[in-house]
């Protein structure tokens, strides 16, 4: 068993190093990133024993493993604890001095998309800056989540989702849910926890979802539980014939928990089509992501599932959109499930009660100037010609107009009234509520090809039969 186990590995290792992620057409100079063949620099590989110092029976078991970067830049910094008592602090060290890099060019995104992101990008901040005064006016009930410096992963990352796919949103992902078709209406009602709220006022935080028309899964605020959820999606809708995307995310804290594990690494074996973004944004809570965990980068446990990972720059539009593009094709193709990591930062506190004080100063300065939003402007604007002055301030003014009317209309709606509010009642569904019933058609169970080492591997409803 040990010798066949190795030979499946190397398998999984070839298929992972072919992750069908190309670099971007335009690039034609090699960025630093890149090799001379214009594909991205694999980051921590393994190097195998193609020149071995000892040509041993251990050196000969050696394997590669690529993890596609598609930066245009790697910062190396380092947060460290200094002090004690009463002085303890994070510090930083590292080079903190680059200016931030361009944008990648997209392989797929037209002009049109890329505004359409942008324009996403703009309302889920200004939503956010809303949330904000709502909270400070007393009119929040709860807290308030943001996603200050992620709205590029949220955004891009949705924008790939096809009609059939699903959106698995965790609390800072207000911009997925966005695009995926809730008005900022909805999110400011939710967070009020208004009568005609998402959820009729039974929940005052961002715990909701549409599975009858936005094919949206409802957070699940246990760290890498929607990771399951979305498997869960993705099986059933291929036991009815239809290979969908799963899109969902976890942090770089949530990356850590025991189920994250146990649902990739089921995702992986049955070839699921989970596409999990793991947000790195460098905090979980005030653990410094260099407190988290011991591997360089986070995209590199891909490779233990034996699923393909790759790394983007998450304030970087482009790169996530491409790389989520690519995964989703892969998931539609029944191919499995992929790895994105998007490296970021958090640039509030873990929500509004948190002021984020033990973040050091330069840090935050180094990721103010990769701005997802500041930069993807400066791209349509200046580098691509894409939007003149005159239609960027339209369309600020135009994204201010509609979060203007929907705020007024949230604040304007009615607080719940259990008492004349019959329809509502319950917070669990029960046999009345709601139909459930097969999506995308009558359940078929097929067996699976024949895997390459020679197990016939068949699907769950066979073995529910
Ligand atoms: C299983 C589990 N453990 C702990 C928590 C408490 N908790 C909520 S958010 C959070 C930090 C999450 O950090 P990260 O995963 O990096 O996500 P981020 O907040 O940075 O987006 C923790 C520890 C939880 N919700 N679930
Ligand atoms: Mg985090």
């Amino acid at each position: 068993m040990p010798h066949k186990k190795r030979r499946s590995s190397v398998t999984t290792a070839k298929k992972t190093a072919k992750v069908p992620l190309a670099p971007a057409k335009a690039s034609k100079t090699p960025a630093p990133s890149e090799q001379a063949d214009g594909s991205p620099k694999p980051t921590n590989a393994t190097t195998p024993t193609s020149a071995p110092a000892r040509d041993d029976s251990a050196s000969s078991s050696l394997r590669c493993y690529n993890i596609p970067d598609y930066r245009l830049e790697h910062p190396e910094f380092r947060i460290f604890m200094s002090g004690e008592g009463s002085s303890l602090e994070y510090q930083v060290e590292g080079d903190l001095s680059a200016t931030a890099p361009p944008i990648r060019e997209s392989k797929y995104l037209s002009r049109e998309q890329c505004v359409a992101i942008y324009r996403w990008m703009l309302l889920n901040r200004r939503m956010e800056v809303a949330l904000e005064n709502l909270y400070k006016q007393g009119k929040v009930v709860g807290g308030v989540y943001f996603g200050l410096g992620q709205e590029g992963c949220s955004c891009a990352s949705a924008y790939a989702l096809g009609p059939d796919d699903w959106l698995g949103p965790m609390i800072r992902n207000q911009g997925a849910m966005l695009v995926r078709g809730f008005s900022a209406r909805d999110i400011m009602r939710q967070y009020m926890a208004k009568g005609d709220s998402p959820t009729w006022g039974r929940d005052a935080s961002s715990h909701f979802g549409d599975f009858q028309r936005r094919n949206v899964c409802a957070p699940i605020s246990m760290l890498g539980e929607l990771i399951g959820v979305m498997n869960g999606v993705c099986l059933g809708a291929r036991l009815q014939g239809k290979n969908v995307a799963g899109l969902t995310y976890v942090g770089d804290g949530g990356q850590s928990t025991g189920v994250t594990y146990e649902s990739l690494n089921f995702a992986a074996v049955q070839k699921l089509g989970l596409v999990l973004i793991v947000e790195n944004n460098l905090w979980g809570y005030s653990t410094p992501a260099d407190m988290q965990f011991n591997v360089k980068d986070l995209a590199e446990r891909a490779i233990a599932y034996g699923i393909p990972g790759v790394i983007v720059d998450g304030t970087d539009s482009c790169q996530v959109y491409d790389a989520t593009h690519e995964a989703c094709e892969r998931a539609r193709r029944g191919e499995g499930p992929t790895l994105i990591e998007a490296k970021m930062m958090r640039m509030k506190g873990h929500a509004i009660h948190d002021a984020a004080q033990y973040v050091p100063a330069k840090l935050l300065e180094y990721w103010r100037a990769r701005d997802p939003i500041a930069r993807f402007e400066n791209y349509l604007r200046n580098e691509k010609g894409w939007l003149t002055a005159e239609d960027d301030q339209k369309l600020i003014d135009d994204v201010e107009r509609e979060l203007e009317a929907d705020r007024e209309a949230a604040v304007a709606s009615p607080m719940p009234d259990p008492a004349t509010d019959k329809t509502h009642q319950g917070v669990y569904c029960d046999p009345s509520c709601h139909e459930i019933k097969p999506k995308y058609g009558p359940i078929v169970a097929k067996p699976r090809e024949i895997s390459s080492s020679g197990t016939k591997v068949e699907e769950a409803a066979v073995h529910l039969k």
